[in-house]
């Protein structure tokens, strides 16, 4: 288990959360000096400025600190709250992407691999009291085939290191979220966990609040007036709430749940009293049946990269609302806290990914599996080994990060790998178990198929509660024929019809590259119109099938890629342009969403 709290921080009389944000000290380091000149120790010798948090690619104007892959730092000081005295201090980032290890005046305190989850560092007995305390972050942004996402590492000829990766988005290297200097007692809540069943109008909130020590432990539950409806004591226990008001999908309603441990900490969170069933094909959330409609996301923004921004999340969650969307996948890792807590507030839903994504030995994925020729013999070697620790290590933190939000209804374990293979099944049988153990709400459990994971030869799909496809006819395949594309389409759908029947499919993936300033009669590729038809096409073959229970189209909106011949500027397949403004095929599907 992980060895520190993930609980996200927060201020109250027991306990205080500080932002260290801001213009941090910054420096490459190409050939991996800072270690052996003890940068750790002695501070950035020629350094810049960066912004925490934000990704350094997008910032720079020179071809070579964009794409820069290797070794990076980062460095800030920070002073101890005044009453420190007796508590614990910790340094928690929101993540840092891919891997880092934290120093604390000269002291390594934490060690990450994984850039989408927290990093947590105690560092209490190495900051001073009296300050300033030295922070420095090694950074390292070099893709693999044991990291999480895969990809490679390719050499120019100059000599330069350039990230070859297995997937279509910009690996942007940087810390992306908030840092945060937490103060606790020595006692404190580590985790709390809490599970719903529904007792004709009352519910019981059956909880967990764990913590390191033995201290008595009390919760309460309060309404949005903040009047207590149920109260209990102890470290396990069932909180009953009359009449209770459940969380609905795009209709929330929200308790405060506030663990309480003698005197010396507390810790308050929203949770949603909801359910989540796969009942005859479909979902049911709170008792309601549920068609999911809107996007696969990306973290991504002009200016910002991965960096975590309120006013940009507030304008999706807007142009969500607009198009009448109800849920999304975190495509393809897992988003900064504050991405949840919206949706938790606005009853959206949201699949929650693992960052397993380039597990296919690809470096034009989108090209090799749009096409359905995509085996690589992945899932053999010796990086297995390593790799699936890496993912189970992705999927225990995720699953402990947000387990409590009733936005997450559901768990994506990869999008897109390589699944026809029994090596794959091997290596994702002992995934989903684990995640199935973690979970105490049981949420279903899936995985998103890309062409070649067909009915007839996935080795993966057996494991799902629920399948997960990504299909682009009439884009990567019979691009411009759309009868063709229509055509081959159904001949698949009409297949998962008979090998995989009552379980519920969604899309997670459907959409074409396109133009904003492009309009063409006819419609050809890249145009306006052409989206509109292909959307209009895939409604179609959704409509036919009555266990097509959900579309999420690809993607929210552009963002950016590697360059390749087929990005122009990004990947285009946005509803949404990257200045979230809709693109043509938004007023389609807000018209379509509108009412199914
Ligand atoms: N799916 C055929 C994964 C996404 C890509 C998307 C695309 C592919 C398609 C695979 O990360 O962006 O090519 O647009």
């Amino acid at each position: 288990m992980i060895p520190y709290s993930l609980l996200y921080p927060i201020t109250n009389t027991r306990r205080s959360a500080v932002r260290l944000d801001g213009l941090w000290r910054f420096q490459f380091d190409p050939e991996s000096r800072g270690m052996g000149e003890k940068w750790q120790e002695h501070g950035l010798p020629d350094s810049i400025s960066m912004a925490v948090p934000g990704s350094f690619s997008e910032v720079f104007t020179e071809t070579e600190k964009r794409d820069y892959c290797g070794d990076f730092w980062y460095e800030t000081e920070f002073y101890l709250p005044s009453d420190h005295a007796g508590k614990k201090q910790y340094i928690r980032f929101g993540s840092v992407t891919n891997r880092c290890r934290v120093y604390c005046n000269g002291v390594l305190v934490a060690e990450h691999e994984g850039g989408f989850l927290p990093v947590v560092a105690d560092v209490t007995d190495v900051a001073a009291a009296d300050g300033p305390n030295r922070l420095v972050v090694w950074v390292n942004n070099e893709l693999n085939e044991t990291s999480m996402p895969c990809g490679a590492v390719k050499t120019t000829r100059t000599g330069r290191k350039i990230n070859a990766p297995y997937f279509d988005f910009f690996n942007f290297g940087g810390i992306h979220r908030s840092v945060w200097l937490v103060q606790t007692n020595p006692e404190a809540i580590q985790d709390y966990t809490v599970d719903y069943e529904l007792d004709g109008e009352d519910a019981l909130v059956h909880y967990q609040v764990v913590t390191n020590g033995e201290s008595p432990v009390a919760v309460a539950l309060r309404d949005t007036k903040g009047q207590i409806v149920a109260q209990a004591e102890g470290k396990e226990g069932t909180l009953k709430v009359e009449k209770a008001h459940l969380w609905k999908v795009r209709n929330a309603y929200l308790y405060t749940f506030t663990a309480t441990v003698g005197t010396v900490d507390e810790y308050s969170a929203k949770i949603g009293i909801r359910t989540v069933e796969i009942k005859d094909n479909q979902f049911w959330i709170s008792g309601e049946k549920v068609y999911l409609k809107g996007f696969g996301k990306h973290e991504d923004c002009d200016m910002l990269g991965k960096g975590f921004n309120y006013a940009v999340a507030k304008r999706d969650y807007e142009c969500l609302k607009w198009i009448h969307a109800n849920c999304f996948r975190t495509s393809h890792y897992p988003y900064a806290e504050e991405w949840y807590q919206m949706a938790d507030e606005e009853g959206f839903l949201i699949i929650d990914e693992v960052p397993a994504v380039g597990l296919m030995r690809s470096f034009t994925n989108y090209l090799a599996a749009g096409t359905g020729s995509s085996y690589t013999g992945f899932f053999r070697g010796d990086h297995v080994e390593k790799l699936q620790k890496h993912h189970l290590q992705a999927v225990e933190e995720m699953i402990i990060r947000d387990k409590n939000h009733p936005s997450v209804f559901a768990w994506s374990i990869f999008n897109e790998a390589e699944t026809t293979s029994p090596f794959a099944h091997d290596y994702f049988a002992p995934v989903f178990a684990r995640a199935r153990e973690l979970d105490i709400q049981h949420r279903p459990l899936t995985g998103a198929l890309e062409k070649s994971s067909g009915p007839d030869c996935c080795q993966v799909y057996p494991l799902m509660d629920f399948v997960c496809l990504n299909r682009y006819y009439g884009w990567y395949i019979h691009g411009g024929v759309m009868e063709d594309a229509e055509a081959e389409f159904l001949e698949e759908m009409d297949q998962w019809a008979i090998h995989y029947p009552g379980h519920p499919f969604i899309f997670t993936e459907y959409g074409t590259d396109t133009l904003p300033e492009m309009h063409r009669l006819p419609a050809s590729m890249w145009s306006q119109e052409y989206q509109d038809e292909y959307m209009e096409m895939y409604a179609k073959v959704f409509d036919r099938y009555p266990w097509v229970v959900g579309e999420l189209a690809w993607n929210f909106a552009d963002f950016q890629t590697g360059q390749g011949i087929m990005r122009v500027g990004g990947n285009r397949k946005g509803v949404f342009t990257r200045e979230r403004q809709p693109k043509q095929t938004a007023h389609l599907l807000r018209r379509r969403w509108e009412t199914k």
